[in-house]
Formats: structure tokens, sequence, C-alpha cells
């Protein structure tokens, strides 16, 4: 995942600094406004990955920024920022992946073991987000 070049707008890969040479495990970090882009107001993350079926996201963020990052197993993310779409599979702890503003997104094909953790600029509202494709197309359209 480290090597692919991100073709969407509002997008592109965080790496983290990390430590994978110990003998007793690895350890990876992130600074805000260093590696991470922006001041972190909310973490949050998705386990218990286990029904195959599961698709998440389907939806954009006006305004707020994240990034993702897949820390165990693997799953497959969907961008699509209105004009053209990027297929990235997440398997490396190491990087994470820009969801910037206005970047529509689904996630699916976990790996049972797979653990997504999220670091977010601002608090959960819902009203930053665009649930439904045609509103995101026509919130776009808008700008
Ligand atoms: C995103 C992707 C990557 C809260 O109450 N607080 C929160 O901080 C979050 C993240 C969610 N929720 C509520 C809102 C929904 O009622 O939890 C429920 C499930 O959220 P959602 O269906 O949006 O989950 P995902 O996995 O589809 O999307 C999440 C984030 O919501 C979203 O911002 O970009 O992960």
């Amino acid at each position: 995942m480290k090597t692919i070049k991100i073709k969407v707008k509002n997008s592109g890969i965080v790496k983290m600094q990390f430590f994978d040479d110990f003998p007793d495990g690895n350890l990876v970090i992130g600074e805000a406004r260093k590696n991470i882009p922006f001041d972190i107001r909310r973490v949050y993350y998705i386990n218990n990955l286990f029904n195959k079926k599961s698709n998440r996201g389907h939806h954009a963020h006006k305004k707020l920024e994240q990034i993702i990052f897949c820390v165990n197993g693997s799953f497959v993310l969907n961008l699509d920022d209105g004009e053209n779409k990027q297929k990235i599979i997440m398997d490396n702890p190491y990087y994470g992946v820009r969801l910037g503003q206005l970047l529509w997104h689904t996630m699916e094909k976990f790996s049972s073991d797979c653990v997504i953790l999220v670091l977010a600029n601002d608090y959960y509202k819902e009203s930053d987000y665009l649930r439904s494709y045609d509103k995101f197309i026509k919130y776009l359209k808008r700008k």
C-alpha cells in the first residue's frame, strides 16, 4: 500500500513513524501537526468485523478531515471525489490514508481480525455528513 499513488482529490498517504525491529513488538507513532496534518479532536476505532458482508461508510464529509488506518488485518477502502475513483487495499499499519473533505468513501472486505483506527480533526456532528450519493454530487456542484 505504501507505494500507491493517490489519484483522488483531498486524499493522500500519511506515513507514521515506526520502530519495527524490537524483539518485543513494534511501536508506531503519530504526532499532531507533524505526520498527522491537523490537531486531533476525536479518535474512534472499528473492530469485531466478523461479518464478511459488512459494508461501512457510504458517505462524505463536508468539513471534517480524517486519517484512516488499518492497525490490524486488512480491508478495502473505496474513494470517490465525484470525478475519480480509487480502490485501496489497507493492510499496512504504518501508513494511513487522508479522508479529506468531500470524498465519498466506503469500506468493505474486512479480514476477521481487522481493526480500523480513525483520527479526526473535529467532534462528531451528524450535520457534517452527506449520506446519500445524490446529495454528495449535488453538494459538489454547488461549490
Ligand atoms: C467515517 C468512517 C471512516 C457517533 O455517535 N459518534 C462518532 O464519533 C461516530 C464515528 C459515529 N457515531 C454514530 C453515528 C451512527 O449512528 O455511530 C453510528 C455508526 O456510524 P456510521 O454509520 O457513520 O459508521 P461508519 O463506519 O460507516 O463511518 C465511520 C464514521 O462515522 C465516518 O465519519 O468517515 O467511519
